[in-house]
């Protein structure tokens, strides 16, 4: 059982700007495209030739207009996959599109990428292995200076980078090569150095990676864990050391997706850091593009699970979309991120009208109405206005009072997360024929938990009993959404 003390340090853990910035905006895209598309490979080993690389129709554009259309806020994008070859113009080797026939070697695909976030108003963040297959710098100790010149053209040379995401993964041993040992620290630093708002992701000290690439979020997410659960050292060991290991991983609920951060295991460390969990996951059966698998693009309805599991489920989404070879993203993924796009704007296009809502007594200005303030449009909610309870108890009821009766299927909650995460249980209870029945367990809230109802319910009348708490919570919003009436997909081809 954890002291009061301990409770007082778990809720002194918030997170950064950084990572509040990228909490509220938690969907965002992945681009896996380069040499492999070309060659039909997930991984290659560096030699292929530069001639491999000649899109036909490359519209950046068209990949931008797409992911806007969904909803994403961010496109992360393969400026060097393990192979080595990079997109953009570089200085630091020739293994780039510089000697490719794509524009007669002009052309600068990091470059027309962020050029068309600009545009569009979309964000633009790199993703760029640590590993690579081709340099001649690898496995010396020349390959951190090698890094950091690569990291310093990408951060200085194509406007705001909102995210570097740093890959894990790292097969150099069975190339027969001596592992690198990484100088992250200096990463981390130069990144900080050139670009402070810069999230830093997965072997980055911002945002942590949820353990599988299948797509599963964890039922609780906790964003207060043990320092020592983020380690690069323990990331780089979790992560794939073989192509064989990269399949698998993208097919199977790791067993690193157990929970991390609850009491129990807090308890036995004395160091916590605030780090948000990462749900990385392909539209396809691969992270690049392969004909072959033009038949397995993820259905909407698996795409709406992925959504509600980690976006629902106090993570992030991070969505891989990869162009095929022609360089635009394929008809049939194009199709199906519109319905998916739609589907979801669908499903929060009817709020119910609250009339009453009321709470145990709160402290100061925070009273229980503020939970309510939404900007549908901005997509935003107000973080200013919270309600907190002016006393701690054992448990804390919310009732909420419609209009009228609506067909209710879900209910969204935010905790505010400058005061820490704090809910570790809650349940919530609908009123059917004048009598209150419990329709959803829950166990963490976070920065959003959409508790997704197994039916619709008609009901007035809500209820919510938060079960389990540190120390006493702040709750940012709360929003009951009815079942969207007509199907999209008839809207969409009437
Ligand atoms: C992994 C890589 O090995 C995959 O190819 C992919 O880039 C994925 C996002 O990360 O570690």
């Amino acid at each position: 059982m954890s002291s009061r003390e301990q409770l007082i340090k778990y809720t002194s853990i918030v997170p950064s700007t950084v990572q509040k910035s990228i909490q509220r905006e938690n969907f965002n895209a992945f681009i896996h495209y380069g040499i492999n598309t070309f060659a039909g490979k997930e991984w290659s080993d560096g030699t292929l030739s530069p001639d491999l690389f000649n899109p036909t129709e490359q519209d950046a554009e068209q990949w931008v207009k797409v992911l806007k259309y969904v909803g994403v806020k961010g496109i992360i994008f393969t400026a060097k996959h393990h192979d080595g070859f990079c997109m953009w113009q570089t200085d630091t080797t020739e293994y780039s599109v510089k000697n490719s026939p794509y524009k007669g070697g002009k052309g600068d695909v990091v470059k027309e990428l962020s050029d068309a976030c600009k545009k569009h108003g979309m964000k633009f963040g790199i993703y760029l292995s640590p590993w690579d297959r081709n340099s001649k710098y690898y496995s010396t100790d020349k390959y951190d200076d090698f890094y950091c010149a690569q990291l310093t053209e990408l951060l200085t040379r194509y406007g705001d980078i909102f995210c570097v995401w740093l890959d894990g993964a790292c097969g150099a041993e069975s190339d027969g090569k001596k592992k690198q040992v990484y100088d992250f620290q200096r990463y981390y630093a130069l990144i900080r150095k050139l670009s402070p708002k810069t999230v830093i992701s997965n072997c980055g000290p911002d945002v942590r990676w949820v353990g599988n690439e299948g797509g599963f979020a964890r039922e609780g997410e906790f964003n207060v864990i043990p320092r020592l659960a983020v380690s690069e050292e323990a990331i780089m060991e979790d992560s794939q050391k073989s192509e064989k290991q990269n399949m698998k991983l993208l097919v199977e609920k790791d067993i690193l997706a157990k929970e991390l951060g609850d009491r129990s295991q807090l308890d036995q460390y004395d160091s916590f850091v605030w780090s948000p969990a990462e749900v990385d996951v392909s539209i396809r059966p691969g992270w690049f593009y392969h004909k072959s698998q033009d038949h397995r693009v993820r259905s909407v309805r698996n795409l709406m699970n992925i959504y509600y599991g980690a976006v629902g489920g106090n993570s992030l989404l991070l969505l891989n979309v990869p162009p095929d070879k022609t360089g635009r993203i394929n008809d049939v993924d194009v199709a199906r991120l519109i319905k998916f796009g739609d589907r979801i704007r669908a499903d929060f296009s009817s709020p119910v009208s609250i009339d009453k809502i009321t709470a145990p007594e709160h402290e100061s200005s925070n009273k229980i109405r503020n939970v309510t303030v939404y900007s549908y449009n901005k997509n935003s909610f107000d973080a200013n206005s919270y309600y907190t309870p002016k006393n701690e108890a054992e448990n804390y009821e919310i009732n909420i009072l419609f209009d009228k009766q609506y067909n209710v299927d879900k209910i969204k909650l935010v905790e505010n997360v400058a005061f820490s995460q704090r809910i570790e249980a809650f349940s919530i209870f609908a009123k059917v024929n004048g009598v209150f029945k419990k329709v959803y367990d829950g166990k963490t809230i976070g920065y959003g938990r959409i508790a997704l109802l197994k039916r619709a319910i008609l009901t007035d009348e809500i209820k919510i009993v938060i079960d389990k708490c540190r120390l006493k919570p702040y709750i940012e919003y709360i929003g009951v959404y009815q079942k969207e009436k007509q199907s999209i997909f008839k809207k969409l081809f009437k």
